[in-house]
């Protein structure tokens, strides 16, 4: 009967093509994630445990597939699920974090491939409430924390389910040879249930979807459950893996009519501007589920010219933090977060609700944004205190005063031949990038 149900019930909202919405309709749907431009991406869940370790063995690759790279029969992995009891979570002292980073935003993993969930599911036992130690909804904690933050939070989905007997795949990532997987039951009697209960109890702002290249999965159903989640909440965002479009890491649509709001690039950012929304969504050291031995931490540096790279290209940047198994943020983490926070404070009027230009660079140490109302560029530098930089893509409003953002100091330029030359004062805001605050002519 729940079947019928849901496939009538699909059907009908399937009629609804979300997609087809208008240009100003999405705008304004897009609009608070545009200006967010930073993110904070959680992996968290059963597999911090283990943090890379099985039987005593390194587990080679990410944290969050140890039970498949390690080939980890179900009743041993629920084991570690058994051990899942994070009492030193605090979601408060998160979304803390994650504000103090200037992170608008916070996508954390609802379920993972491995299927256990993070939240008090009504749809399966296989959840924090039932199936682990620690019975909290750790999502609905995470949803108080953040009412009336001013951070939104979105949900990580997979689509691929290692433990859900319906959701195995030929590709055989699952363990657990189910003669016949009945994927149009798992479907509509567990997946779209979960979302919906998902959209229901939390509100996300968005949906994140991933293991969606399992050959079961098509474009098709990822359009029908583009426009079920619609049905059920018309603001919600959904990323492109909700289908097949997603050019593999690289992340943005094959095709030009491909379900979801925005491209995916891993591990990378685009090459240049695009027309799309995009956002790039990168580890802090090289794994998304905690690891106790990866201490291959990005330096604070790189973590800000990645920011302003993105935000020159036009893109957001959605930063990932794996917490451990007590449910701690690891200090590397926290510490690198608090940099990006304390560069933010002062260069954030040029990161955030600005656009690209299609000129959003000059040579590797000069990025540049621009105001939303096109009045301002601002010129992101990397250079030396005292340096002159000269530019040769900006023209400043005759007589007009440049200041640099985080300094009260007067900077002195001039133009000639078509190129502007600005000297910086031997004195800057912070070792990282420095903002200058240019009037258009
Ligand atoms: O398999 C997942 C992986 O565990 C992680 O979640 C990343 C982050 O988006 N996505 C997939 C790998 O491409």
């Amino acid at each position: 009967m729940t079947l019928i149900l849901c496939a009538l019930l699909s059907l009908t909202q399937a009629q609804t093509d979300f997609m087809k919405e208008s240009a100003s309709n999405r705008d304004a749907r897009m609009s608070w994630w545009r200006d967010a431009t930073f993110g904070m991406f959680i992996h968290w869940g059963a597999y911090a445990v283990p943090a890379g370790i099985h039987n005593g063995k390194d587990v080679k690759g990410i944290g969050e597939w140890i039970m498949h790279n390690g080939k980890i029969p179900i009743p041993e992995y629920e084991a570690y699920v058994k051990q899942f009891n994070p009492t030193s979570f605090d979601a408060k002292e998160w979304v803390r974090i994650a504000k103090d980073a200037g992170m608008k935003y916070i996508v954390i993993t609802s379920k993972h491939h491995d299927g256990f969930c993070l939240w008090d599911s009504k749809v399966t036992q296989y959840d924090i409430m039932d199936a682990a130690p620690f019975k909290r909804d750790i999502l609905q904690e995470l949803a108080d924390a953040c009412k009336g933050s001013g951070v939104r939070l979105c949900f990580y989905h997979s689509i691929m389910d290692w433990h859900q007997p319906d959701a195995e795949s030929k590709k055989g990532y699952a363990h657990q040879n189910t003669p016949n997987p009945d994927w149009a039951r798992y479907r509509e009697t567990y997946l779209k249930p979960q979302l919906a209960e998902l959209i229901a109890k939390y509100d996300p702002g968005v949906l994140w979807f991933d293991g969606e290249w399992v050959p079961e999965w098509t474009e098709d159903q990822g359009k029908d459950l583009y426009n079920y989640l619609r049905s059920l909440k018309p603001d919600l965002i959904i990323n492109n893996r909700v289908g097949k479009g997603r050019s593999g890491m690289q992340g943005m649509n094959k095709y030009k009519d491909a379900a979801g709001d925005f491209g995916t690039p891993e591990q990378e950012i685009l090459e240049g501007t695009s027309d799309s929304d995009w956002e790039s969504c990168m580890t802090m050291n090289d794994t998304w589920g905690f690891k106790r031995d990866d201490h291959n931490w990005k330096s604070a540096k790189v973590l800000i010219d990645n920011l302003v790279d993105i935000a020159a290209k036009g893109g957001n940047y959605l930063l990932n933090v794996g917490p451990t198994a007590g449910g701690l943020i690891p200090a590397p983490s926290v510490e690198r977060l608090k940099a990006m926070g304390d560069w933010l404070r002062i260069n954030g009027e040029a990161i955030y609700a600005t656009h690209s230009r299609k000129q959003y660079r000059e040579g590797e140490n000069v990025k540049f944004t621009v105001s939303k109302d096109g009045a301002y560029t601002y010129a992101i530098i990397n250079a030396k205190p005292g340096e002159t930089v000269s530019l040769s893509s900006v023209q400043p409003a005759t007589g007009s005063r440049i200041r640099m953002l985080g300094s009260k100091k007067r900077i002195s330029w001039s133009s000639e031949n078509g190129r502007t030359n600005l000297t910086l004062p031997s004195k800057l805001p912070s070792e990282y990038a420095v903002t200058l605050k240019i009037q258009n002519g």
